[in-house]
């Protein structure tokens, strides 16, 4: 974790203070300053250094939380924050963190039952005392323990939009040692897995011993686990990450093996067998001569180990991508010549799912049509949030609004260098209905449907009645998933998928870290049942633009090649799919 991000951490927790005192206004402005300091380019305490009115210039700070910001940096800790912790004495992290628990009803409950851990909301659900309180009720009730349990075993796992710049960033930090002839990120991070358990980077290198050393000197790092001659383990922020050092030579060996996944490998050493092959972490080595090939690690005569893709040479395989190899099928397609010809990041022109502060997003609509004009896109699509169902505090934009941003777009796209279409986020009711009237629907280029409430249960019914809605494009984050959070409706996919196909709606991929959603599984279902998918960030400000890669990493996972991506199409293209 960055400095950045612990002072985003401090000012998240403010608002949620703020937000469970129900004070009014401040909790919105700390959480936009949070985000802002959290996306700052530079190191916080460089401005903190030059006083309150530098630390002012980030976007959404004003001087009260500038000054927060600073005694933070001075001080090491805000006297508002811990008289508010001495307030309101509870876990705000660990009660919020359970679905349908936000800081609101933190404070109801601890005013009504001095709840203030995640054992006492347990407890407390468990007794049936927190439907007896004012506005909750037995299904709420439910929820919370049904929530509860979801976030207890949650909890460990990174997600992958936090993991990877940090493997990168630990990556190009090694890169530059002289003493590092090869560096990889491997396991599950380098397959793009939605969670990663722990970060994996590995070293070519003849100097073990320097290497840790420059390893655990790492800035970054914040706590060393252990370190040995070859291997050592740090714990940044909550993250682990794992360094191994291994000869040059064998570095396509180790790469291999330790990117997994187990499945994955343990289905490449039976292949080797069958060809009296060898084959670990150290290299592939033939055995035909060898009386007792289990014997030794390194035994027989060395085939190959130096690049990862001589390992899979030398069992007649053209390299499998690091996102297909879960043992899903991956190793007998490559057999027989039939790996898909994957879509790659830059084959995405544009996105079809983006917010402005029309709705919750924080810039306008030609701000987010310029930043995605010099993010490279040929084409964006504005879907601000229509109101309904899971639409709180009147994010949603009404019918009659709506009418009015489709000309307010369509003036800013005159203005624009890239094609912009105008489209809307409605709500998919719990019954499949669309939020929007059809004749505002009628006058939108693109319309994007998503659930946004009532997210248990199997959703393949609703989904089709949405995605056969005549006037609906796309289906947006399918399940509703939030990664850790909450899992969201459960689809059959290949009758969505059938479904959309026939009406012409394409499924989303949400690029959104935290949702990934379709996931590689459920993308893989669709593509087989015929359906077009599409890959969207659902960006709130322009830096969420660089979410796409995300997205991409995810369909790839699902074996998506360039042609099964709705966005991969010119804006003619696009346009053809609309019409
Ligand atoms: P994670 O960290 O839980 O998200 O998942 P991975 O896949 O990164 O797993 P990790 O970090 O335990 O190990 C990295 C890779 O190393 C794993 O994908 C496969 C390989 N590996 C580690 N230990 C073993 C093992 O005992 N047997 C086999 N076949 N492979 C292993
Ligand atoms: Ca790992
Ligand atoms: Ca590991
Ligand atoms: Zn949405």
């Amino acid at each position: 974790m960055t400095r950045n991000d612990a002072v985003a951490d401090l000012l998240a927790e403010m608002a949620d203070r703020l937000d469970a005192m129900d004070v009014e206004y401040k909790p919105r402005a700390y959480r936009r300053a949070a985000e802002n300091v959290r996306g700052y380019p530079e190191p916080i305490d460089r401005l903190a250094s030059e006083g309150t009115e530098a630390v002012g210039e980030i976007d959404g700070v004003g001087d009260a939380i500038a000054s927060k910001i600073v005694e933070y940096v001075e001080t090491g800790s805000i006297d508002e924050l811990e008289e508010l912790r001495e307030d309101l004495p509870v876990e705000i992290d660990a009660l919020t963190s359970v679905e349908g628990v936000g800081p609101k009803t933190v404070g109801t409950l601890y005013e009504a039952l001095e709840i203030r851990t995640l054992d006492d909301l347990e407890d407390a659900a468990e007794a049936g005392e927190i439907q007896a309180v004012k506005g909750f009720g037995a299904k709420t009730e439910q929820n919370i323990l049904a929530g509860i349990e979801f976030a207890r075993q949650a909890h460990e796992r990174q997600l992958l939009g936090e993991a990877v710049p940090l493997g990168e960033s630990a990556r190009s930090y090694l890169a530059n040692h002289p003493s590092v002839e090869a560096v990889e990120v491997a396991g599950s991070l380098r397959r793009w897995k939605p969670t990663i358990g722990d970060v994996d980077v590995l070293v070519g290198s003849d100097d073990g011993e320097r290497v840790v050393e420059t390893f655990t000197d790492w800035d970054e790092a914040e706590t060393v686990i252990e370190a040995g001659e070859t291997k050592a383990s740090l714990r940044v922020g909550s993250v682990r990450v794992d360094l191994r050092v291994v000869a040059p030579e064998e570095f396509g060996a180790a790469l291999q093996y330790f990117t997994g996944s187990r499945d994955h490998n343990v289905a490449l050493r039976n292949r080797a067998i069958e060809r009296e092959l060898k084959m670990n972490e150290y290299g592939i080595f033939d055995v035909s001569e060898v009386e007792e090939p289990a014997g030794g690690q390194r035994v027989g005569k060395r085939v190959s180990g130096e690049t990862e893709a001589s390992m899979y040479a030398a069992l007649e395989l053209p390299l499998v991508p690091p996102e297909l190899r879960e043992g899903r099928g991956e190793i007998e397609a490559a057999a027989a010549g039939e790996l898909p010809d994957l879509l790659a990041e830059r084959d995405v022109r544009g996105d079809l799912h983006t917010h402005t502060d029309w709705s919750d997003g924080d810039n306008s609509i030609a701000e987010m049509i310029g930043a995605a004009a010099a993010f490279g896109h040929d084409y964006l699509a504005i879907t601000d949030h229509a109101t309904g169902p899971g639409m709180v505090g009147g994010v949603g934009v009404d019918d009659e609004t709506l009418r009015e941003q489709i000309g307010e777009i369509r003036a800013a796209s005159d203005d624009a260098d890239i094609e912009v279409f105008a489209g809307v986020e409605a709500n998919i009711g719990e019954d499949g209905s669309i939020s929007v009237a059809d004749d505002v629907l009628a006058e939108l280029d693109l319309v994007v449907a998503s659930p946004h409430a009532a997210l248990s249960g199997d959703g393949t019914d609703r989904l089709i009645a949405a995605a056969e809605h005549p006037l609906v494009d796309i289906i947006g984050h399918p399940t509703g998933r939030y990664l850790n959070r909450r899992p969201g409706l459960t689809i059959e996919y290949d009758r969505l998928a059938e479904a959309a196909a026939d009406a012409g709606t394409a499924l989303e991929v949400n690029a959104n870290p935290r949702r990934l959603d379709l996931g590689g599984q459920a993308v893989r279902a669709a593509i087989e049942a015929g359906a077009t998918i599409v890959i969207d960030t659902d960006a709130h400000r322009p830096d969420s633009y660089e979410y796409i890669r995300y997205g991409v990493h995810t369909a790839r996972r699902g074996w998506a090649e360039a042609d099964d991506v709705l966005n991969t199409r010119d804006s003619g293209g696009i346009r053809g799919f609309l019409d």
